[in-house]
């Protein structure tokens, strides 16, 4: 089996920070040794990475990806192949992404395409969740199944009525079901049939540039959608994990339901935290590339949304990677904001952003390590696994350099987009070398990694929960 050390860096993970060296035999971690210790000394090895001045973390969690996914007309433009590969640039080593039931399909007819979608593409591991297009007797029946089969957690939609939309009895229903399998509900937490008819009176008065998407989807409709959810998980007595939250109301929700001691999870993203309506008013049809759901919010939520992360009111932070091209996808929405696909790139920046918002001072490093990797594979049971360094985890290492500058770029980037969300915005940190299961497949600015390296990993179910 190869030995490979990394000696000198800094291990960070959620819990601790030392100077150690770390002891990779094949694909997993089997020791960790106080760098100049005569036991690290000792360590013979094919392999020895340098980590001196550098940080050493565990690879990057990424919970919430839509790699292909067929949405408003079109699909996502990074394959599996295209955007695990630029998940491992950015320093993020497992993907959760989600397979689609679709409505009068069944479970497994989606799971079984989003796993021939993915087999043998990635260069990351990956795992599902599966969002529950239509729910009926069969698939309630489906999920148990599923939730055996290591697919743990369900996306529901309180928005997209007539695309993916279920009602409050759906919700109470699958939510009842996830109480009794295990299996968490992930919630997309808009009130979508309100927001449809701001849509039509919008684009009636003539409103159809990007920015009235933001105007639509009223910060009052996360927050009515989110407090709504949290009641019908309550009555079902199930956990809920609320998706891509960006409203500070929203956010005020899930504190106050936490306070009860309900078990109400929430996640973020980069967007919300580092873009805003600004972004969704810059001139011309430029705001079509801020589009996504829920939608970004003026600046002053962003403060909301770091404060609700330290103070574990938000515990995750994940990308909702969801890119369509500007030039002949976004475009749909010329003339209609209601046509422009929702979703932002970003699989490739989410851990340096965070690592600039531990800079910036927003979060401390291990709360870096906690929100965007060790929590991410708690909440979905792919811990230790993943998500930390330790004698047993998977040799999923990020060799990352707090020191260097870049300036995030389209035309350096690797996602399969025609932008970047953060075009231009000069970073500090990067990651310099990326292993997968023990595999070198960043160095520096070499790619070595293979379509097919990724496996897909069963996931346990959550595992904050009794
Ligand atoms: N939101 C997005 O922005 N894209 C895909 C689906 C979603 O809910
Ligand atoms: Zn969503
Ligand atoms: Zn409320
Ligand atoms: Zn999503």
């Amino acid at each position: 089996m190869t030995r490979t050390v990394i000696r000198g860096g800094l291990v960070i993970t959620a819990a601790e920070e030392l100077a150690a060296d770390v002891l990779i035999e094949g694909e997993q971690v089997v020791a960790l040794a106080s760098s100049g210790s005569s036991v690290a000394e000792g360590w013979t090895a094919e392999h020895v990475i340098d980590a001196t001045g550098q940080y050493v973390i565990p690879g990057g969690v990424d919970a919430h990806t839509h790699m292909e996914l067929p949405f408003g007309g079109t699909s996502a433009s990074d394959t599996f192949e295209t955007g695990t590969r630029a998940a491992a640039w950015g320093g993020t080593t497992t993907i959760v992404d989600f397979a689609v039931q679709s409505v009068g399909g069944t479970l497994r007819e989606g799971l079984d395409a989003w796993h021939a979608k993915a087999e043998g593409n990635c260069a990351i591991d990956y795992a599902f969740h599966m969002i529950l297009g239509d729910v009926t007797e069969g698939s309630l029946k489906e999920m148990d199944l599923l939730v055996g089969e290591g697919v743990t957690s369900f996306k529901l939609f309180m928005a997209y009525p007539g695309v993916f939309y279920s009602d409050d009895g759906k919700i109470l229903r699958a939510m009842q079901r996830g109480a009794d399998n295990g299996g968490l509900i992930m919630m997309h937490a808009e009130n979508g049939i309100a927001i449809d008819v701001l849509v039509e009176q919008a684009l009636a008065a003539g409103k159809t540039d990007p920015r009235y998407h933001g105007e639509v989807r009223h910060e009052l409709l996360e927050a009515e959608a989110t407090h709504r959810a949290i009641k019908l998980a309550q009555v079902a007595g199930a956990p809920l994990y609320v998706v891509h939250v960006s409203a500070a109301s929203a956010v005020a929700e899930l504190a106050a339901a936490r306070r009860q001691g309900l078990n109400v999870f929430g996640e973020t993203c980069p967007q919300y935290l580092f873009l805003s309506t600004d972004n969704l008013a810059e001139p011309g049809f430029e705001g079509a590339k801020y589009v996504c759901s829920t939608p970004l919010r003026p600046k002053e939520h962003q403060a909301e949304l770091w404060k609700g992360l330290r103070t574990n009111d938000l515990q995750v932070v994940s990308t909702d990677h969801c890119p369509f091209c500007f030039v002949g996808q976004k475009e749909l929405g010329r003339g209609d904001f209601s046509k422009i696909p929702n979703g932002l790139p970003g699989v490739e920046n989410r851990m340096d952003l965070l690592h600039q918002a531990v800079v910036d001072g927003h979060i401390s490093r291990r709360r870096w390590i906690e929100i965007a990797c060790a929590t991410p594979a708690r909440m979905f049971g792919l811990y230790p696994r993943k998500g930390t360094i330790a004698p047993g985890a998977d040799a999923d290492i990020v060799v990352y350099d707090p020191a260097a500058v870049q300036t995030v770029s389209a035309a350096t980037h690797h996602m399969n987009v025609d932008y970047s969300a953060y075009e231009g915005r000069q970073l500090t940190g990067k990651a310099r070398t990326v292993l997968s299961r023990g595999t070198v497949v960043v160095d520096g600015d070499r790619y070595l990694g293979r379509a097919g390296h990724g496996r897909f990993q069963p996931r346990a179910t959550c595992q904050y929960l009794v």
